[in-house]
């Protein structure tokens, strides 16, 4: 064993402000390619590409670190409750507030704040740094957040942080499905913990709740069918027979993480950068989003923050969606205009959001 051990690292996570920390070792995270192989291979995974052929990208990952040794795994909270956005945000936010007056679209919690992948890169940096130097000798790292062949969850699992619900969240005791992951695969020999064994027993109130039928059984997700797919992932048009159940979601979905009982209590995140405090909140405004004048506009507007995940033109293929949900017919000029858009698919979309209107 190394002399920095476990223990250490673990109040050194704390102390960068990572929320919980746990160990597990590499055997455990090449588990992880069959499951997923077998899932993409009944298409479930949509477009996401990347998540095509596992089994041999992660072990692609792993033969370029055969001294890894353990992989430990990081969570950080993002709960939190308050829904103002920050106040140069050029009229985007829509504050709870406006009440129905406001032409609105809900964004999930996650993108409330900053892109969580910038947060948690500079905590993994401070770390790396601290760990080398209270190791002392030169320590290989492999940091991960996201894009590497890892199953992040799964590996949370095996660390202890948690275990998977049926929404496939890992659920942490004390933090619920609130927690954002990211690891650290290390050539550092440290003491493994033990994988948290924990269930939803009879609950099943996420299934009952996904607006898609989303939730299938055995801790499996179709995400075609998922609106955070849906919104996020997927470039393309929505399915029609989606439309009316994304409801009100414009950019992600929290309906099987707000549900779950795990949530009850939650405590609020100390990480401001996550908060809507330093990004757009909860809600934003749609009709202002279809005044931004391009591509280059919209990332100018919302830099640092996830929603760039989706192109401007995603993000009004989705506000289309929404405002033909809205049940409001105050959204019809602002429909009638994107009909002008020079995107066919915000162009389909808002033909089909008017007609709902009976505009
Ligand atoms: C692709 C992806 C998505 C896709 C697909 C989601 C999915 N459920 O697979 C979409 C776009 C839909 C999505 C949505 C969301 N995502 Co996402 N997503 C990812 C990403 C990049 C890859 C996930 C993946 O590989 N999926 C493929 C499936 C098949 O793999 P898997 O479910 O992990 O499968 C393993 C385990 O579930 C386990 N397992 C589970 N059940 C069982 C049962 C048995 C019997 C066995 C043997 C094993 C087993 O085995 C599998 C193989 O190891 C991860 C980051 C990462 N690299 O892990 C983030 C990640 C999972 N997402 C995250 C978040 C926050 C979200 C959203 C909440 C965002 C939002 N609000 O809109 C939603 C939640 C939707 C939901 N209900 O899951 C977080 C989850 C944090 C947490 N506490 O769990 C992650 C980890 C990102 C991060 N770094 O924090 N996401
Ligand atoms: S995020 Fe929304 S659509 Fe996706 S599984 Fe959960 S409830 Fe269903
Ligand atoms: S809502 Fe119930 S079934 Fe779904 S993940 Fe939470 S505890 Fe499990």
């Amino acid at each position: 064993m190394d002399r920095l051990n476990a223990e250490t690292i673990k109040r050194l996570a704390l102390e960068v402000g990572f929320h919980v920390c746990g160990i597990t070792l590499p055997a455990t995270a090449a588990q992880a390619g069959a499951r997923i192989d077998e899932w993409a291979a009944q298409g479930k995974h949509g477009n996401m590409s990347y998540l095509e052929d596992f089994a041999r990208r992660s072990e692609q990952f792993w033969s370029e670190f055969p001294e890894a040794k353990s992989v430990i795994v990081l969570g950080l909270n993002y709960y939190s409750n308050s829904s103002t956005g920050s106040v140069n945000n050029g009229g985007l936010t829509s504050p709870t507030d406006l009440g129905s007056a406001a032409l609105k679209g809900r964004v999930a919690r996650y993108a409330w704040g900053k892109d969580y992948h910038w947060v948690i890169k500079e905590k993994l940096e401070i770390l790396k740094k601290q760990l080398t130097a209270h190791a002392g000798k030169p320590v290989r790292f492999h940091s991960a957040i996201d894009t590497k062949p890892l199953a992040e969850r799964d590996l949370a699992e095996k660390a202890g942080l948690g275990f998977i619900g049926k929404q496939t969240q890992l659920l942490s005791l004390q933090y619920g499905p609130w927690l954002f992951l990211s690891e650290l695969v290390t050539d550092l020999d440290l003491e493994p913990d033990m994988a948290f064994e924990g269930s939803c027993g009879t609950c099943q109130l996420c299934i009952d709740v996904c607006p898609t039928e989303a939730i299938e059984e055995d801790k499996a997700l179709d995400a075609r069918k998922c609106i955070a797919y849906l919104t996020i992932e997927n470039k393309e048009a929505i399915p029609s027979e989606f439309r009316d159940k994304i409801g009100h979601w414009v950019f992600g979905c929290d309906d099987c993480l707000n549900i779950c009982p795990f949530t009850n209590g939650q405590q609020e995140t100390d990480c401001r950068e996550l908060t809507a405090a330093e990004g757009f909140g909860p809600h934003l405004n749609l009709e202002n989003i279809f005044d931004l004048a391009s591509q280059g506009v919209y990332e100018k507007q919302f830099k640092g923050t996830a929603i760039l995940r989706a192109r401007h033109k995603q993000l009004l293929r989705n506000a289309c969606v929404v405002l033909g949900n809205s049940n409001d017919r105050s959204a019809i000029p602002v429909l009638k205009k994107a009909l002008k858009h020079g995107s066919k698919l915000v162009r389909e979309h808002a033909e089909w959001a008017l007609q709902k209107l009976g505009g």
